[in-house]
């Protein structure tokens, strides 16, 4: 039933070979302190793709030093921000220059189909760079009249030295997400990649180089969460920490954050979110729209629309058409045309997922296809759709990040509202109606960072994005994300003269 003969051959060669293995600290790329490495994998096999420096504690370090001396004693900060937008504005050009290569690796190091790599994540990661060089010389202060003969105005400042903390779904979108405003608004970085993906952010920071970035100004350590993640989370040099992983992570690193320094902190976590359909939806659009935003990049996207609420007047013909939507998904080699899922990024995360099918399983909900792997190599799992799943069920709960999608029933939008809320989570929430009524109720009721109407997963450098409750800190993206990586400063000074 599943397109499983192409998970089965042999796996197609990376039109790209791996450059940048080292650590980038201050404009040079070099071994680790310890001298370690460690293996990233091509999940399609499990294979080792190469050996990457292994950054810990002391490596960090180093990468603080340098970013501390670049942001004390410039030249970033003290730049005009026309020049610094100038180098964002060459770098987004060297991106897009190199963006067959840039695909190919994120294809390799995350499994991720390679269509959605290079049609989709690529030019919009040259876009989020347009858009943050656009604001690099459009961030100023206010001026404000006070009580008393006096001149007051704000100044908004870069933080200092930012610490960043990405996952691997999203290799490189994530690194724009947090490098883009943390530049525009003159901050120096040190950033810590996921250890499943550390390939693709040590090309783009060699890009970054190749544009004019003074050495120290973002540097790049791969390694793991607990030495490196942590040390950098903790760190007293450290002004501020970006973080975007599982919740329960963000609540370490805030409490590293508390204890050392007491260093800002922005969180994007996970999710759970709910996307409703009503009886008055085209069955046929929503079943379709419910599946992208289940199943998008193998279902592990922080904001997957994973309960999929559906009226009752509707649910039995939509779950037949949601089964057979879900059949027809083509799951092989990413590098394949036409293939709409790869694999789960590793061993893991994969058992991870076929724990929670079974899960759904024992828990009696209705098994309607899937439940899965495919093949015997790599982390393949089968497009899997459960029926009949009750609000207190673990897969209706739990941030599964995995090619499963949850269908529940509801009858009335009172108790839709508050089911849909009753979640520890915040992130996102999808509603698909073709009343201007119920989408307006809607959108006020559900407690979630983003409402999408009758759409999902639509990202704009714009659009703000970020959680309420257990699923984040702050806002990334547009306007809002710029208050991240600023403070502000309020300047008074008397007015001798007042009558002028
Ligand atoms: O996440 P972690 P993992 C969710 C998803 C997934 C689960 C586990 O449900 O199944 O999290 O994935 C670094 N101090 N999301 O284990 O641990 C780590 O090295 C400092 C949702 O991959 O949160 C990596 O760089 N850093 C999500 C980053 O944190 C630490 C995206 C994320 O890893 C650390 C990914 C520590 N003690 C997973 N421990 C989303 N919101 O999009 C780990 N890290």
């Amino acid at each position: 039933r599943f397109s499983t003969a192409t998970v089965f051959e042999e796996p197609i060669i990376p039109p790209v070979q791996v450059t940048y293995t080292q650590n980038l600290i201050n404009g040079h790329f070099v071994d680790a302190a310890s001298g370690k490495t460690f293996p990233t994998y091509d999940p399609r096999t499990g294979e080792v793709i190469a050996h990457v420096a292994e950054g810990d504690a002391e490596d960090i370090n180093r990468a603080v030093a340098a970013a501390r001396k670049a942001f004390d004693e410039g030249p970033w900060p003290k730049m005009t921000p026309y020049e610094r937008s100038r180098i964002l504005l060459r770098f987004a050009d060297l991106v897009e220059k190199h963006s067959e290569e840039l695909a190919a690796l994120e294809t390799w190091d995350n499994g991720k189909p390679h269509e959605q790599a290079a049609k989709a994540e690529l030019p919009m990661l040259v876009r989020l760079f347009h858009y943050y060089a656009g604001w690099a010389d459009k961030i100023h202060g206010l001026t404000m009249p006070a009580d008393g003969n006096y001149h007051v105005q704000t100044l908004h400042e870069p933080i200092g030295v930012a610490g960043q903390i990405i996952p691997w779904n999203f290799p490189l979108l994530m690194f724009a997400w947090k490098v883009g405003p943390a530049l525009a608004c003159g901050n120096t970085i040190v950033l810590k990649t996921a250890e499943q993906t550390p390939l693709t952010a040590l090309y783009v920071a060699k890009l970054f180089l190749e544009a004019g970035l003074p050495p120290g100004v973002l540097n790049i350590i791969s390694g793991f969460g607990p030495t490196a993640g942590a040390a950098l989370a903790s760190h007293m040099d450290v002004d501020k920490i970006a973080f975007t992983g599982s919740t329960e992570t963000g609540k370490i690193v805030q409490g590293l954050a508390a204890r050392s320094n007491l260093k800002s902190v922005t969180l994007e976590l996970g999710g759970k979110s709910p996307f409703i359909i009503f009886d008055d939806a085209d069955i046929d659009e929503a079943v379709e729209l419910a599946h992208f935003a289940l199943f998008f990049n193998q279902g592990q996207c922080c904001c997957a629309g994973s309960r999929t609420y559906v009226h009752e007047r509707i649910y039995d013909e939509f779950v037949e058409k949601a089964k057979a939507r879900a059949v027809r998904r083509a799951v092989g080699d990413p590098f394949k045309k036409g293939i709409e899922q790869g694999p789960q990024i590793d061993s893991e995360q994969f058992q991870k997922v076929l724990r929670y099918i079974k899960s759904g399983i024992e828990s009696n909900a209705t098994l309607e296809c899937g439940g899965d792997r495919i093949g015997d190599r790599g982390y393949f799992v089968q497009p899997t759709v459960f029926s009949n799943v009750q609000d207190d069920m673990l897969i209706a709960q739990d941030e599964i990040f995995g090619p499963v999608q949850s269908i529940l029933k509801f009858n009335d939008i009172k108790d839709v509202i508050r089911r849909a809320n009753a979640t520890r989570y915040g992130l996102a929430a999808g509603v698909f109606t073709g009343s201007l009524e119920t989408a307006n109720t809607m959108m006020r009721a559900l407690r979630a960072g983003t409402v999408w109407i009758n759409c999902f997963d639509v990202f704009d450098a714009a659009i703000p994005f970020g959680g309420y409750k257990m699923s984040g800190i702050g806002r990334e993206k547009g306007i809002y994300s710029l208050n991240n990586y600023l403070q502000v400063k309020a300047v008074v000074s008397p007015l001798k003269n007042p009558a002028w």
